[in-house]
């Protein structure tokens, strides 16, 4: 035991680490093991959910018109039409957003800092809060399976115009819309933690390029999120905005259905390579550590990367090819869609030369990237094929489809990142798992996952999504094989299960901290599972070779006791029971009308739910105020560009980045709705009354006048408060008179914004109408008022500062606040104003 040279201040080490291990240490942990671990069990709990669902959907398929076949057990029948086309939905759903994301994140979260050399995640409370989304967004999305019309049935596209009320008016599309809107906030959080950390948190000396592939693919896989996710946010936000008020902006006859198609695939796209990318790089690590020797032309993978995550969002028009849009902007996507094939060749060279000719004896890992590789290079040929226009034609909509993207999402991420899972358990437990069990576990999924999919590309005229077909048409044999592959592939799971079972246990101890003999970096520098600190001594980095990484042994590790917070739990548990209490209100209405007494309890619900969300937010800043939150320093001051950036801004610059997306996203879709609706080329040439264009357009201009106002007004209370911090309290004082003044501002031309769009409201919301401005007019309404939070906030904290200038309460991890605040203040003031909508009908 290292403890007699590490600082361990009166032996309080054993206490600490009891803490740490307790039952209340994991519930209310900021530590990004158990906030990792939790994020990786969590995902595989899904992932036999989702698998369940998938095993449901073929056996449906393994006959054909079996919903025609009698079964006394089955009263008849086994799936119905509207039960498959639910279980599609929420297996697409679970699979790609609770499961393979949450998968990557979690061994992203788990392992950034121990391969950076860092303490922990630089804001442990946002991570945990992340965490906290996940799991209770997830909770929701299934929760719809059991309200009175079912889950949401539309396929994982959600497209419009089915999506809508008018076409699907059942409580679980709503609850699945608010699960993805929560899951968003929860992956904006996540992916701002990631990037913040490899920037700010790498141990001295360590730069970007030499950091391992798998924290640059989650790096990647970040920086894209960061991008697209706020984006999707929004579009399911007004998703579940629109129906509620029953004003939608997708089924507008001003082009609202395209707009969904054309901002789902903005972020669809992506996504599947952000579900590829982290799989891919934790084989190259763990090939080139089995293997002994460095990941084969490094630089140019994480270039090939990098180029993937960018040419991912260029693509996303190749999802529109039957549209019907203009053909120049299709022949140059089916261009971008195939360049994309470049660098995914590059990775697949690469994962070959890094696996072959080493020293490694076919262990387990090695085997599942060996299936990988074979999965993106059957995956990538078909890919290939559908990027061309006259192939995609044909096989659009069909199994063929169904075959490609399962042989990157399965194929390739998840064998990529079992063989990780195995790689790592001997990390995770501090036991190694059996190798027997592993490869057979190999040996029935490798073949299982060919047998299932491999028949679907001879599928390719037969309609994807479609819980039955008739017989006849040569589709049942190649159905028949997929049922067939689907049992060996999802059975063979179980032999994983039972494997890390067995070895928790039994598995052999290990003897010393690097049971692989790896080069493998600060990972393996820590005992096995490391302590909850991490590193007994201060990581530093000497050189760019694998071999310069080390432990400062005149630096031991300061032990701090571990910090523990219930607030991230208290405000998802109050979302949580907010959103439940506007499901059971609406319950109360039409087409449910299940009795006025569900409209008074869903609103003492959703009040329960603000008062839960309340004392967690109100506790966080209390944490703040009383600085119990310990920060982890960031210990690499070596890249330019990250001086005068401290942990707190850089979170807040980049959050309120990510913020700006989101809302951009709602006003972008509303206003260009407004001004197609007035626009003289949809109507058929005849010129608008100058009158009819006049009001929105005026309103809009007072709307930007406000939304400058309210940006200066913080600017300037921000700089306000850096001048109260440094005792400059003349200029101080003159910022906030500036903010104030531009706060007044924001008021007057918000309400005169909200005036003059009055006229295209519709005042009665009793009748279903398809006005989007209506819904705008509250939109409006509350996103101006969480601006105003915010501002209020900084002005307590201004006041604070001023009164007790001997504390610095505006730094350590204040940033948390802010960012949580502002987010789900949003969501709750959308209840509450569609409440008050709904008491007025
Ligand atoms: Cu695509």
């Amino acid at each position: 035991m290292s403890m007699e040279t590490s600082e361990n201040p009166n032996g309080k080490y054993e206490e600490y680490n009891r803490i740490y291990n307790s039952v209340k240490g994991w519930i209310f942990t900021t530590n990004h093991k158990q906030i990792g671990l939790l994020y990786i069990l969590t995902s595989l709990f899904f992932f036999i959910g989702g698998g369940v669902m998938a095993l449901l959907m073929r056996v449906q398929l393994a006959i054909p018109r079996y919903d025609l076949v009698k079964y006394s057990i089955f009263s008849g029948r086994f799936l119905d039409a509207l039960q498959y086309n639910q279980l599609v939905t929420i297996h697409g759903l679970t699979m790609l957003i609770w499961f393979l994301g949450p998968l990557g994140t979690g061994f992203g979260i788990y392992l950034i800092p121990l391969a950076i050399g860092s303490r922990d995640m630089i804001y442990p409370r946002m991570n945990a809060l992340g965490y906290w989304l996940f799991l209770f967004s997830g909770i929701m999305l299934w929760s719809g399976f059991f309200l009175p019309g079912g889950n949401l049935d539309t396929g994982w596209t959600v497209y419009e115009p089915l999506s809508s009320f008018k076409f699907t008016p059942y409580l679980g599309a709503d609850t699945a819309a608010a699960a993805v809107v929560l899951r968003g906030i929860g992956t904006i959080i996540a992916s701002t933690e990631i990037l913040a950390t490899i920037f700010k948190a790498r141990a001295k000396g360590y730069r970007m390029m030499n950091l391992p592939l798998f924290v640059w693919a989650v790096f990647w896989v970040a920086a894209i999120s960061w991008f697209v996710f706020p984006e999707i946010t929004g579009l399911f936000f007004l998703l579940l905005v629109g129906n509620l008020m029953h004003a939608s902006y997708y089924i507008s006859n001003y082009g609202g259905a395209l707009m969904w198609e054309n901002l789902f695939w903005y972020f669809g796209h992506p996504e599947v390579y952000l579900l590829l990318l982290p799989g891919t790089g934790a084989m190259f690590d763990y090939l080139s550590n089995l293997n002994h020797r460095p990941p084969y032309l490094k630089k140019w993978m994480i270039a090939a990367m990098g180029a993937i995550s960018v040419d991912s969002v260029m693509v996303f028009l190749h999802h529109t090819f039957m549209t019907g849009i203009v053909f120049a902007w299709l022949m140059a996507d089916s261009i971008f869609t195939e360049t994309i094939s470049i660098p995914t060749s590059m990775l697949i060279v690469g994962l070959i030369a890094t696996m072959i000719g080493g020293r490694h004896k076919f262990q387990t890992p090695i085997l599942f990237a060996l299936a990988a590789s074979t999965s993106f290079m059957i995956g990538g040929v078909s890919g290939v094929t559908q990027s061309s226009l006259a192939i995609d034609t044909i096989v659009h909509g069909d199994y063929y489809v169904v075959a490609h993207f399962h042989y990157f999402m399965v194929g390739v991420a998840v064998m990529g990142l079992m063989g990780n899972l195995y790689y790592y358990f001997p990390k995770f437990t501090g036991r190694m798992y059996s190798e027997k069990l592993g490869r057979i576990h190999w040996a029935f999924a490798y073949p299982g996952v060919n047998i299932l999919y491999f028949p679907m590309f001879f599928l390719y005229d037969l309609p994807r999504r479609v819980y039955t077909y008739q017989s006849g048409f040569g589709y049942t044999i190649f159905n028949e094989i997929a049922t067939a592959g689907a049992f060996i592939f999802g059975l063979s799971f179980l032999i994983m299960f039972a494997n890390f079972a067995w070895s928790l246990k039994y598995g052999e101890k290990l003897k010393d901290d690097n049971p692989y003999r790896a080069s493998a970096g600060f990972v393996w520098f820590t005992s096995n599972p490391p302590k909850y600190y991490n590193f007994d001594y201060e990581p530093y980095v000497g050189g760019s070779d694998m071999r310069d990484l080390l432990l400062d042994k005149n630096k031991p590790t300061k032990i701090e006791k571990p910090l523990l917070s219930s607030r991230p739990l208290l405000l998802t548990i109050g979302s949580f029971i907010g959103i439940f209490g506007a499901v059971v209100a609406l319950m109360g209405y039409p087409p449910y009308a299940f009795g006025t007494l569900y409209r008074y309890l869903g609103f003492v619900i959703i009040a329960v739910g603000i008062a839960v969300f309340a004392w967690g937010g109100v506790g966080w800043l209390y944490d703040d105020y009383k600085i119990k939150v310990p920060t982890i320093s960031p210990t690499f001051k070596d890249e330019p560009v990250m001086k005068g950036l401290n942990n707190m801004r850089l979170g807040m610059l980049m959050f309120l980045a990510g913020n700006m997306i989101f809302i951009a996203t709602m006003f972008g879709v509303v206003e260009w709705l407004k001004l197609q609706s007035v626009s003289p080329y949809v109507s058929g040439g005849y010129s608008p009354d100058p009158v009819t264009w006049f009001f929105p357009s005026t309103s809009t201009i007072y709307l930007i006048i406000s939304i400058i106002a309210i940006g200066l007004a913080a600017l300037f209370a921000w700089m306000s408060l850096r001048g109260a911090i440094s005792k400059s309290r003349t200029k101080s004082g003159t910022n906030m008179v500036i903010s104030i003044i531009l706060s007044i501002i924001f008021i007057i031309t918000t309400i005169l914004s909200l005036l003059y769009l009055g006229p295209y409201t519709s005042v009665n919301f009793s009748s279903v109408h398809n006005n989007p401005v209506s819904a705008m007019y509250y939109i409006i309404t509350f996103i101006q008022i969480a601006f105003m939070i915010g501002i209020v906030a900084v002005l307590v904290k201004y006041a604070l500062q001023v009164t007790k200038r001997d504390r610095v309460l505006w730094g350590r991890t204040a940033t948390g606040i802010d960012i949580a605040m502002w987010f789900l203040a949003m969501i709750f003031l959308t209840a509450v104003f569609t409440g008050i909508g709904y008491i007025f009908v």
